[in-house]
């Protein structure tokens, strides 16, 4: 049997994270890894004043991490830098936000070939690579410049962004050339497949084939759409853990007989958690006989503190929940609470259950996994009603839930009011639907499906989608 050497910025596995802390991703990856005497791939997270190579190998159960220091320099200029102040802003339509600087780009390379080189050492023959994520897109170019000739896959959690976009990116030529050296690429959802051939189309006059196959730069690889689920048990009421249910009951404790409505995200722009806020306000303002009857709470952990748009937009988002809390808020009631820290996925799935609605509004996002969660983590006699963005991937396929414009901050108001006052008989069908979806597209489809497409070359992808089209 061939091994699975999974490579990503981070690695998700650690001794000292237990199971119930984990999260969806990484407990895929490592199952995915288990089966496949695996190597999972990444930086340490650390620095070191100057750049060694030097691999930290631990074993974990049956899966080999491997890990790299990187020096502060690689840190500003590619993970800082490229991956998160020109990649994702402009990934996520925030040209606004994009940082096109010479130095993060050769930082991006430079990155990517060390890691190329320090994998190298890791990689026997048949082993099946799999890379993850925008930040990693030019690894398998490194390998193959250093004799690699593995089946890579590479898989991108974000969405494709628009030709019109993608072009103001210098070297957005290169980039796509560096997609070509895998055998298989992955995307979340159709329209960002759409997004990418339609720019092999416009800018290259490439078709791609009924089965996915393209040719371009002297290379030929393969397309296809993987949406990730999530492992439903993990979150089902019926499978609760006592933390699960000790956070369900804390949470309900403090409702005080109001409504919650949830939100929760890794603080970030694409999040749209500034269009939430206005929205709730709005549905306050709009719906006078739900103040002290209702509250929101959101959960926002935060990430890349390092970036300035982050700490800019923190700011704003304590502006507009002191405005909210201080305009409506009385004696005992407090219509918003923000919190930052972070929680385990078992005391999530618990605070999931005691919300009647959430409110999953990214103005952009590959996926969003916590829609999914939401929805698996509801009682099927009492279930709650997700309002989702029309924006986030997982809409495609969550047709059931609320769908919303995050733009539209009436409209957000209106679909909280409608949440909130919907009989049971509505929330049960809906959810039962959604539910079945989760159920049919889960996390061990999403990895199993990939690698299956990965090692199968001749056949068509699942879910192949034509150039301009939909899926079949
Ligand atoms: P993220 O942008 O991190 O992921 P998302 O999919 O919503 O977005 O969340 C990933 C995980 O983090 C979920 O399992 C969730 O439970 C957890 N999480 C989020 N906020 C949390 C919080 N405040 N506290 C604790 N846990 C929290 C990227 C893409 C997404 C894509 C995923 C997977 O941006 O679009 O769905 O990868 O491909």
């Amino acid at each position: 049997m061939s091994r699975l050497v999974v490579v990503s910025n981070r690695v998700g596995l650690s001794r000292d994270v237990g199971g119930g802390a984990v999260g969806g991703l990484s407990a895929a990856i490592t199952a995915a890894l288990r089966q496949n005497q695996g190597v999972w791939f990444g930086w340490s997270g650390e620095t070191t004043p100057q750049y060694t190579g030097q691999l930290s190998l631990d074993r974990i159960g049956d899966v080999t991490v491997a890990k790299v220091d990187l020096e502060p320099q690689d840190v500003e200029d590619y993970y800082n830098g490229y991956a998160n102040n020109t990649l994702w802003p402009l990934f996520h339509n925030r040209l606004d936000l994009t940082n096109f600087s010479r130095a993060y780009a050769a930082g991006y390379a430079r990155v990517n070939q060390r890691f190329a080189e320090a994998l190298q050492a890791l990689i026997a023959p048949g082993d099946t690579l799999w890379i993850h994520d925008y930040h990693l897109i030019p690894l398998a170019a490194e390998l193959r410049k250093l004799g690699c000739t593995n089946r890579i896959g590479f898989f991108l959690h974000i969405p494709w962004p628009a030709r019109q976009l993608f072009t103001t990116l210098p070297s957005h030529e290169k980039l796509v050339a560096q997609l070509f050296d895998y055998d298989l690429v992955g995307f979340h959802t159709a329209e960002w497949l759409s997004a990418f051939t339609g720019y092999l189309r416009n800018e290259k006059g490439l078709e791609v084939g009924d089965d996915g196959v393209v040719e371009a730069f002297g290379r030929t690889t393969r397309l296809g759409v993987f949406p990730i689920g999530i492992h439903t048990a993990d979150f089902a009421s019926e499978n609760a853990s006592e933390a699960s249910i000790d956070a369900q009951k804390r949470t309900e404790k403090s409702l005080a007989g109001r409504q919650m409505i949830i939100g929760v995200d890794r603080l970030d722009y694409s999040k749209g958690i500034e269009e939430r806020f206005l929205a709730y306000e709005q549905y306050l303002q709009d719906h006078s006989e739900a103040r002290e009857k209702v509250f929101m709470l959101q959960i926002a952990t935060l990430s890349r503190d390092a970036v300035e748009a982050y700490q800019d937009m923190r700011n704003r988002l304590d502006a507009i929940a002191g405005r909210i809390n201080g305009h409506y808020g009385t004696l005992d009631w407090v219509p918003l609470r923000y919190v930052n820290s972070g929680y385990r996925q078992d005391e999530l799935a618990g605070i999931y259950r005691a919300a009647r609605a959430a409110l999953i509004t990214p103005l952009r996002d590959g996926m969003n996994l916590v829609a999914k969660e939401y929805v698996a983590a509801q009682d099927p006699a009492d279930p709650g009603v997700l309002i989702l963005s029309r924006f986030a991937g997982a809409a495609a396929q969550m047709k059931a839930a609320l769908i919303v414009n995050p733009y539209d901050r009436d409209e957000m108001a209106e679909a909280i009011h409608r949440a909130l006052t919907m009989d049971l008989t509505e929330r049960m069908l809906r959810w039962r639907e959604l539910k079945a979806g989760l159920d049919a597209e889960n996390l061990d489809h999403w990895w199993q499906g990939f690698l299956e497409a990965l090692a199968d070359r001749p056949k068509p992808c699942p879910r192949m989608v034509r150039v301009g089209g939909t899926a079949p």
